[in-house]
C-alpha cells in the first residue's frame, strides 16, 4: 500500500488542484507539528506533572488546566516565526496575538481551541485541538480583531486533532475531508482516509441530557421524538452518545453519522449557546459540510453568521443532513 504522508498529500493537492498557496501549506504543516507536540504532553499526563489546574482563568471565566495553557503556548510558538501568519486568536487568550515585528507577516489568520474537552483532560478521555484558518482581507498594514470577524464560509482551511486511542488529524481545505493518523514510530502523519462522508440518516444523537429541563421547545420535541423510539413518530430506536469533548463527538459523527446538539438553554438566556463560533463551531461546520453533512444554529447555517466579537458563542446543531434539517425545521415552526 502506498503510504501518503501529510506533506505528500498537500503537495499532490497543490499539483492537482492548484489551490494551496505555499503559506497555507506551511501553516497546515506547522499546526500539525504543534499537535504532535501537544499529543506528547497529553500522553505524559501525571508522569510529566501536567494534569490539574493552572490556577488561572481565561476570558470566558473558565478555570484553565495546565494542559490548556501548555497547548496554547505550543501553538503560538510554533506559528509565530514562519512568515505565514499575520495574527492568531485562541480560546485561551483575551485578545489577538499579532505576529511580533521581528518576524515577517504572512497573509493568514489562525484561530484555535488549543485543547478542547478540558473537563476530560484529567480523566483520560479523548480531547483535541480545533483550528480555523482565515485570509487577512484587505492590504492595510497592521492587523486588528476586526480582521478576524469574517463569516465561517470564508475559511481557507479547518481541522482538528483528536488525542484518543489513536492520534488523528482531520483536515479540510475546501475540497473534501481527509483523515491522517499519527504513526508514532516514524513521527509522521499518514493519510488513512480521504473524502470522508457523513451518512445522511442516522439513529444516534449527542446532547447533554442533564440540561433537558432548560431547553427550548423545538429541542425538547426533537429529542423526545428520538427517545420515543420505534413506538414514537420516528418509528425507529435511537442511541445516545455524549463524550463531552466536541472533537470526539464530532469525530464519531464523521466516522459513522449522527447528530450533535449544543443548543441555547435557559440556564444563561443571554448567551446564544455554550460553544464558541469562531474556533469551535465554524471549523467543525466547515468539516461537516465538506463531508456532506449540515451545520446550523437551529435557524441558520453556522458559516453564514457574521461574528461581532472574537469569543462569540453560538448554538450548534450539526451532523447527518436529514436530522439537522429536521431539528432546524422544528425551530422554524
Ligand atoms: P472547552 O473548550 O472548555 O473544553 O468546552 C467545550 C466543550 C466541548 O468540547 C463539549 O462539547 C462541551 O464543552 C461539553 O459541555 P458540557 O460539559 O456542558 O457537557
Ligand atoms: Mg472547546
Amino acid at each position: 500500500m502506498k503510504r501518503v504522508s501529510l506533506t505528500r498529500y498537500l503537495v499532490e493537492q497543490q499539483r492537482e488542484h492548484g489551490h494551496i498557496p505555499p503559506q497555507l501549506r506551511l501553516l497546515i504543516e506547522v499546526v500539525a507539528r504543534a499537535c504532535k507536540h501537544i499529543a506528547i504532553s497529553v500522553n505524559k499526563g501525571a508522569l510529566g506533572e501536567l494534569l490539574g489546574t493552572a490556577h488561572t482563568e481565561n476570558v470566558q471565566g473558565e478555570v484553565q488546566k495546565k494542559l490548556d495553557v501548555i497547548s496554547n503556548e505550543v501553538l503560538i510558538e510554533a506559528n509565530e516565526w514562519g512568515g505565514h501568519l499575520a495574527a492568531m486568536a485562541s480560546e485561551e487568550m483575551d485578545s489577538i496575538h499579532v505576529v511580533p515585528n521581528r518576524y515577517p507577516q504572512g497573509e493568514y489568520l489562525l484561530l484555535f481551541d488549543p485543547l478542547d474537552g478540558s473537563s476530560n483532560i484529567d480523566v483520560n478521555v479523548s480531547i483535541g485541538t480545533i483550528f480555523s484558518v482565515l485570509r487577512k482581507v484587505g492590504h492595510a498594514r497592521g492587523v486588528s480583531e476586526e480582521d478576524f470577524l469574517q463569516p465561517g464560509k470564508q475559511q481557507a482551511a479547518a481541522g482538528y486533532c483528536v488525542y484518543g486511542p489513536q492520534t488523528t488529524l482531520v483536515l479540510t481545505l475546501g475540497d473534501g475531508v481527509a483523515l491522517f493518523t499519527l504513526d508514532r514510530e516514524t513521527g509522521s502523519w499518514v493519510l488513512t482516509e480521504d473524502q470522508m462522508r457523513i451518512p445522511e440518516d442516522t439513529k444516534e444523537f449527542a446532547i447533554n441530557m442533564s440540561n433537558a429541563r432548560h431547553w427550548a421547545e423545538p429541542v425538547t420535541r426533537y429529542i423526545a421524538e428520538c427517545t420515543a423510539g420505534k413506538e414514537g413518530p420516528r418509528g425507529k430506536d435511537f442511541n445516545m452518545r455524549w463524550v463531552g469533548s466536541m472533537v470526539a463527538d464530532v469525530h464519531r459523527i464523521l466516522a459513522r453519522g449522527g447528530v450533535f446538539l449544543y443548543p441555547w438553554d435557559r440556564r444563561d438566556p443571554d448567551k446564544p449557546g455554550k460553544l464558541r463560533l469562531m474556533y469551535e463551531a465554524n471549523p467543525m461546520a466547515f468539516i461537516v459540510e465538506q463531508a456532506g453533512g449540515m451545520a446550523t444554529d437551529g435557524r441558520q447555517r453556522i458559516m453564514d453568521i457574521v461574528p461581532t466579537k472574537l469569543h462569540e458563542r453560538v448554538a450548534v446543531v450539526l451532523g447527518s443532513r436529514n436530522e439537522v434539517q429536521r431539528a432546524t425545521e422544528y425551530h422554524a415552526g
